[in-house]
C-alpha cells in the first residue's frame, strides 16, 4: 500500500471510529444510529421483556471474569405449535471489537418484536430463540471505552497480559490451528486450556441445555462471508450439502436488501484460514446441532458506520428468514 492510499484508508477509517458514539445518535432511547454501551444493551433487553412479557424473557447465558452477566432475550411466543418448538441460538460479540454484531442482533430482536410483515411474525412464532447479543461483555465495555480493537476476553494471566480468544477457547481440537499459546498475544491467544474461559465454559453449559436445539448462528465482523463446519479442517459434515444449499438461500434473502454478495457458504478451512477451538464447531461435534453457521457481516476494520447499522440489521434479518425458509423446505424443524 502506498503512503497516499495509507492515509486515505486511515481517513476513512478515522471518520467512522470517531462517529460511532456520536451524542447526536446516542440518544436517551435505545436506538439503532448509534453504538451503545453494554449496559445500554442489557437495559435495552430487560426493558423488551417488560414491554412483551407474554412473548419475551431474559435469560443468563453464563457469565464473565469481571463478574457481568451474559445476558440474552429469549422469545417463545404462546401461538404457533406450543410446547417444544424448535430452538435457535443467535450468539454475537464474541470478539470484543465487532460492534455491529451486537446492533444487528438487538436490530433483529427489535424485528422479531415489533414488525407487522408476516414473513417475520411467522419467523418469531416458530422458533424458541434464544438471542444473545454480547457473550464478551467484558470484552465489549474494554473496547468500548478503552481500547477499540480490543478482541478477547478480560481475565487476567499469571504473567500479567489481559485475555484470552473466546472463539479459540471451546473444546473442540482445542489450540491446534490458528490459535497460539502466548497469552500476550493480541488476537488469537487460545487460553490456557479448553474452556479456560469462565464466558466460553458458562455459555456453553447454558447451549448443552437449551431444549430441541436445531440451529446456532454466530455473527462476525467483517470478512463478508457465510462459514459452515468444520474451521480448523477441511472436513465436511455429513449435512454439508444441505447446509450449503441453506446458506445460499440465506445470502440469496440477504443479497435482495442491499445488493450486497457474500462469499460462501463454504467452511472457514476452505474460505478463510483454519482455526480451532470455535464455538460453532464445538456446538456441531459437542452437541451435534444440524444447522450450525458463522456469518462474517461487513466493515472496515470491525467497523461499520452507525448511520448504516439499519442496513445490515435488514439484511441479517432477511439471511435469516431465508435460512428459516429454506431450512423447513428441506424437511428440518419436523
Ligand atoms: O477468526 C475468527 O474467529 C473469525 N474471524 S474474525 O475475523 N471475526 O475473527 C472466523 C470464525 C470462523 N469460525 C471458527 N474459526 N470457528
Ligand atoms: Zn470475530
Amino acid at each position: 500500500m502506498s503512503r497516499d492510499q495509507y492515509l486515505s484508508c486511515y481517513s476513512i477509517f478515522y471518520r467512522v471510529i470517531t462517529q460511532e458514539k456520536a451524542l447526536s445518535g446516542r440518544s436517551r432511547n435505545f436506538g439503532w444510529k448509534a453504538y451503545y454501551d453494554i449496559n445500554d444493551i442489557y437495559k435495552y433487553l430487560r426493558n423488551m421483556s417488560k414491554t412483551y412479557p407474554e412473548w419475551a424473557s431474559t435469560v443468563v447465558g453464563g457469565r464473565s471474569y469481571e463478574g457481568r452477566e451474559i445476558l440474552g432475550l429469549r422469545i417463545d411466543t404462546p401461538t404457533k405449535r406450543g410446547p417444544g418448538k424448535p430452538a435457535i441460538f443467535i450468539e454475537s460479540g464474541i470478539h470484543a471489537r465487532e460492534w455491529i454484531t451486537p446492533a444487528t442482533t438487538t436490530y433483529f430482536i427489535n424485528q422479531l418484536l415489533t414488525s407487522n410483515d408476516p414473513n417475520i411474525t411467522a419467523l418469531r412464532d416458530s422458533f424458541d430463540w434464544h438471542i444473545f447479543p454480547s457473550v464478551n461483555p467484558d470484552g465489549y465495555h474494554y473496547s468500548y471505552y478503552i481500547d477499540r480493537m480490543w478482541r478477547k476476553t478480560r481475565s487476567r494471566s499469571p504473567n500479567g497480559c489481559f485475555g484470552a480468544d473466546p472463539n479459540r477457547n471451546w473444546d473442540h481440537n482445542w489450540n491446534t490451528a490458528g490459535s497460539t499459546s502466548n497469552p500476550c498475544d493480541y488476537q488469537t491467544y487460545a487460553g490456557s486450556k479448553p474452556f479456560s474461559e469462565v464466558e466460553t465454559r458458562t455459555l456453553a453449559s447454558y447451549i448443552a441445555g437449551v431444549e430441541n436445539l436445531q440451529g446456532y448462528l454466530g455473527f462476525h465482523a467483517d470478512a463478508q462471508m457465510l462459514l459452515v463446519p468444520y474451521s480448523d479442517s477441511k472436513e465436511h459434515c455429513d449435512n454439508y450439502d444441505d447446509l450449503i444449499q441453506v446458506g445460499k438461500t440465506s445470502l440469496d434473502y440477504g443479497y435482495r436488501v442491499n445488493k450486497e454478495k457474500y462469499e460462501g457458504p463454504g467452511t472457514a478451512a476452505e474460505l478463510l484460514y483454519p482455526a480451532s477451538g470455535g464455538s460453532m464447531d464445538w456446538v456441531r461435534q459437542a452437541l451435534g446441532t444440524p444447522l450450525v453457521y458463522t456469518y462474517e457481516l461487513r466493515g472496515y476494520y470491525f467497523s461499520w458506520p452507525p448511520s448504516r447499522i439499519y442496513e445490515q440489521g435488514d439484511e441479517v434479518t432477511q439471511m435469516i428468514l431465508g435460512l428459516a425458509v429454506e431450512a423447513g423446505r428441506l424437511g428440518y424443524f419436523r
